[in-house]
């Protein structure tokens, strides 16, 4: 078991004594054990920017090096939800402005739409407004009908039709295959994650922090999440266990999380950030403190 990428950080090593460390926290909540987790830390972790939310390098199976866990946005989106789903943008210039612009699209039937409304492409491109004086025509065309097959045609085109969150396991040989997480982890997009055996059998699990305040209004919160214990079965497939029974329960705009040592009374445990909340930490419950797990 070797959590590459896991953040493995120690308040301890900054000079913060355990009991600082729970001031720092307000309290501490009872939570899952955390245990068998190694001492390795290469400083760090790697945010994408393609979609992936945050990934970490873990080993989900026995005897296998370089397995890549990745989060995105999951299948509970405007963008990610049903069998045809599609984030599509083109960038190009489709107004008489210099500028260009950023469209949102998707399909809807076999026919591509516009994503927003004609109030809010008519504020990027003024003429549109002219062109439609009635949303009902607006809603009925098609997208090149609004902005023109020659303009869509010369725009970039980006595209992502993969939203799960899943693990891509190591052949060991330089290739990787993807396999999702659990349906319950695409409920929401997996923020941050933390890589151990946290329930001591050897095996690597996974912790995920969930959820995402950010998009603007019009598209919504991507929420839904309370935080997933996914425990290993040592051959990269992953048991959710529900956050009534594992005790890490982390509502909210969750942003990171950390494998943290408490000190010898609290044993590591877990620190999880939230945006524009308080932190929350996680120890072992204290019947799992005493049998050492
Ligand atoms: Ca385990």
């Amino acid at each position: 078991m070797r959590p590459g990428r896991s953040p493995e950080r120690s308040l301890r090593g900054r000079g913060e004594s355990a009991a600082a460390a729970l001031q720092l926290l307000g309290h501490a909540q009872v939570g899952f054990a955390v245990d068998g987790v190694e001492e390795e830390n290469d400083g760090g972790r790697d945010d994408h920017e393609s979609g992936i939310e945050r990934g970490g390098v873990a080993d989900a199976e026995d005897g296998e090096v370089g397995d890549v866990a990745a989060g995105n946005v999951g299948l509970n989106t405007a963008y990610s939800s049903g069998a045809d789903a599609a984030a599509i943008v083109f960038y190009g210039q489709f107004g008489r402005r210099r500028s260009r612009q950023l469209i949102e699209a998707c399909f809807e039937d076999g026919r591509l739409l516009p994503r927003r409304t004609l109030g809010a492409l008519g504020a990027e491109i003024p003429e549109l407004k002219r062109r439609f004086r009635f949303n009902d025509d607006f809603a009925r065309a098609t997208l090149p009908e609004i902005l023109g097959a020659d303009r869509l045609a010369a725009a970039e085109r980006f595209e992502a039709r993969a939203f799960r969150s899943g693990v891509f396991l190591s052949d060991g040989r330089g290739g990787w295959r993807f396999q999702p997480l659990p349906r319950i982890c695409q409920i929401a997009p997996a923020q941050a994650m933390a890589a151990g055996d946290f329930d001591g059998d050897g095996r690597m699990d996974l912790f995920i922090v969930q959820n995402w305040h950010g998009p603007i209004p019009y598209v919504g919160r991507f929420t839904g999440g309370l935080g997933q214990l996914l425990l290993g079965d040592g051959q990269g497939g992953f048991r959710a266990v529900e956050p009534a029974e594992s005790g890490l329960v982390v509502p909210g705009d969750g942003r990171d999380v950390a494998v943290v040592d408490f000190g010898r009374r609290w044993g590591r445990g877990l620190l999880v950030s939230r945006n524009d909340s308080t932190l929350l930490g996680f120890v072992r419950r204290p019947a799992e403190r005493e049998a050492g797990r």
